[in-house]
């Protein structure tokens, strides 16, 4: 007898718009389970109650999660290295009551999730790494955030650092957080660049967005991270940030049949204003 299996899908970057999450799980089936592509908090109006809401749903075993730059800034705030900017709304979560069993549980969450048909991670896999060393790596990060020296891992965390071979200290976290949670364009050497926030129609000279370079992952990857990049499958890869912080969608993919299913959402930011 075959067993009823739930089905999955995964959701794009909340930011903190927590009514666009909860109209969007009406239209969803009750029991299906969620994949949240990471950057659930901050630049939206409310991350604390979007964080809260999302723990609760992994906690209840309905939800998993992978980290994006986002999520890692908050970390990076909550261990001391650095301050919430003029346009973050992490504030009040680390003014919060229930500050820590939040921080506590974010920092538990992984940097990529593996399934047969499709990988999950917010911003992407460089086209130059396979799926193992993606995989080792991102273990690498998560056994780090997740262990007791997890406030010093983040210190210095933000730089334009490539992985190679060898590539140690800063500069090899640097280059994990990165390749997999902050990558848009990339040059012909394989070099990430992060100054240009525009959408992949928006390349500078000589840089191509990631997804278009040949690559050594096979299975298709899912991410989030480039709402200018909207809703498209190319190359076997899906984006599913659509921008819901900035008055565009929020979407959920379900991963088996593909189907999409959206929510309309109000502004609250600038596209150019999120990074
Ligand atoms: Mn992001």
């Amino acid at each position: 007898m075959s067993q009823h299996i739930e089905s999955t899908y995964a959701i794009g970057d909340l930011q903190g718009c927590l009514e666009s999450l909860n109209s969007l799980l009406t239209k969803l089936p009750e029991d299906c389970r969620l994949l949240f592509i990471g950057d659930l908090v901050n630049r939206g109006p409310q991350s604390l109650a979007t964080l809260r809401r999302v723990k609760e749903l992994a906690e209840n075993g309905r939800a998993r999660v992978v980290l994006g730059n986002h999520d890692l800034h908050l970390l990076a705030c909550a261990a001391g290295h650095g301050k919430p900017s003029r346009k973050d709304t992490i504030g009040e979560i680390l003014d919060a009551s229930d500050r820590d069993e939040l921080i506590d549980w974010l920092r538990g969450q992984p940097l990529l999730i593996d399934t047969p048909n499709m990988v999950f991670v917010h911003a992407g896999i460089p086209p130059t790494w396979s799926l193992k060393r993606a995989k080792r790596l991102a273990k690498e990060a998560h056994d780090k955030l997740s262990g007791p020296k997890w406030k010093r891992y983040l210190k210095h965390m933000y730089g334009n650092d490539v992985y190679y071979a060898g590539i140690r200290g800063g500069a090899r976290r640097r280059a994990i957080f990165n390749g997999l949670t902050r990558m848009r364009f990339i040059d012909s050497n394989g070099l990430l660049e992060f100054a240009c926030k525009g959408g992949p129609n928006a390349a500078p000279e000589g840089l191509l967005p990631w997804f278009e370079l040949p690559r050594k992952v096979n299975k298709t990857i899912c991410f989030g991270h480039w709402s200018l990049a909207g809703l498209q499958s190319s190359n076997n890869t899906v984006c599913i940030d659509t921008g819901a912080l900035w008055g565009n969608k929020l979407t959920a993919l379900n991963i088996e049949t593909m189907e999409l299913v959206q929510e309309d959402c109000p502004m609250w930011a600038d596209p150019k204003h999120f990074g």
